[in-house]
């Protein structure tokens, strides 16, 4: 009696032992996480391709749109808009209970040839133009879209200043206040980020980002919180960006890890500027990138406050579809995903730092 007692005992433990792992394995990223966890998405491309959809509606609570919101394709011309893709993309976050985050409302390299050329000639016409675009966009998706990167890469690539754009150039740093508050005007619930990218690591750059954060909160204008894009690389140490984002936090604004991959080569910043040191991936590899991506989400619960963690978003999923393979014309792998969709080491690590 007692030795059967003993074996369904130990059954039972099994069993449970068994489920409860086949439970935490078909958990996807967003089940474990207590804050949103995002993902840039191409919609066509997402749309044709059942593997990477279902990953995506398994994994990912928040989308960011990786081209789709930009102005070059909501506003191609002067006469219309094109809201076709971005309406499709808020039927499918509906559909699959996920926030979407705009990005972007101004940014340069967002900004089509037409607004350059007609701007560039008539600054009456480029400060109606920002009011009329952001009141239009911002207020077609009011209360739909929770969070927009405002204003993106306002700062030049190195340093604090400011980086000289039609924007700065012809309207004055003021075009970011003008920015936000018309975002606010159209939807007064809505977060309104600033967003740019390596100020976790510089911290010059880091420096003009909290500057100005000081300058549009003493003159009240409407930001909600810091994005920092995040494209890290591996050598990036864990001390400097823990620094950062502690410095970013301090604002007591929400912090979004908004466009996040981390690479093993190197490049200078600018297109086809990448170069190639590592030729292929090893296991070594793979087992110091999950490390590397473990740390990341273990320095955000630590140094951002519960109620300032807007989520941590990745730009792209997989390494088949980096945009750093093309941009910076290398080969690498920077994503949780390996060229066959497959998880790497990488995601399961992240998951468990995220329990
Ligand atoms: O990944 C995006 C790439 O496909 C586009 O060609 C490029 C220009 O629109 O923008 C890339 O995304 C950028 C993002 O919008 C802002 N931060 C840097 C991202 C990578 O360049």
């Amino acid at each position: 009696m007692k030795r059967y007692f003993c074996y369904t005992l130990i059954g039972c433990t099994f069993l449970v032992t068994i489920l409860s792992f086949n439970f935490l394995e078909s958990q996807g990223l967003k089940d474990v996480s207590s804050f949103p966890i995002g993902t840039a998405i191409n919609f066509d491309q997402l749309k044709a391709d059942a593997k990477l959809k279902k990953i995506q509606i398994e994994n990912f609570n928040s989308i960011t749109a990786e081209n789709d919101m930009k102005m070059y394709n909501v506003k191609p011309n002067e006469k219309e808009y094109n809201w076709d893709k971005v309406d499709q993309m808020m039927a499918y976050a509906q559909k699959n209970k996920q926030r979407v985050f705009g990005h972007t409302l101004v940014w340069h390299s967002g900004t089509p040839d037409w607004v350059k050329e007609k701007g560039r000639k008539d600054t009456l016409w480029l400060d109606n133009f920002l009011k009329e675009y952001i009141l239009d966009y911002v207020g077609r998706y009011k209360g739909k879209i929770e969070g927009w990167d405002v204003v993106n890469e306002a700062l030049e690539t190195e340093g604090g200043d400011y980086r000289k754009t039609l924007w700065y150039n012809v309207l004055g740093k003021n075009y970011i206040h003008k920015a936000f508050k018309y975002a606010h005007e159209a939807d007064p619930n809505a977060k309104l980020f600033y967003n740019d990218f390596n100020i976790e690591r510089d911290t010059l750059k880091l420096q003009g980002v909290l500057n100005m954060v000081k300058d549009l909160k003493s003159e009240n204008v409407p930001i909600s919180g810091i994005g920092f894009q995040m494209h890290i690389r591996m050598d990036i140490p864990g001390e400097v960006i823990e620094h950062a984002l502690k410095k970013a936090a301090e604002t007591g604004l929400l912090i979004h890890l908004s466009e996040v991959d981390i690479i093993f080569n190197k490049h200078d910043d600018t297109k086809n500027g990448g170069v190639q040191k590592y030729q292929e991936l090893t296991e070594e590899m793979k087992i110091a990138q999950a490390e590397k991506y473990k740390n990341l989400v273990d320095i955000y619960k630590r140094v951002v406050p519960k109620e300032q963690q807007y989520g941590i978003t990745f730009w792209g999923f997989t390494d088949r579809d980096s945009w750093v393979k093309s941009f910076f014309k290398i080969n690498d792998w920077p994503c949780l995903f390996d060229d066959n969709l497959e998880a790497k080491p990488a995601y399961h690590s992240f998951k468990k730092a995220l329990h």
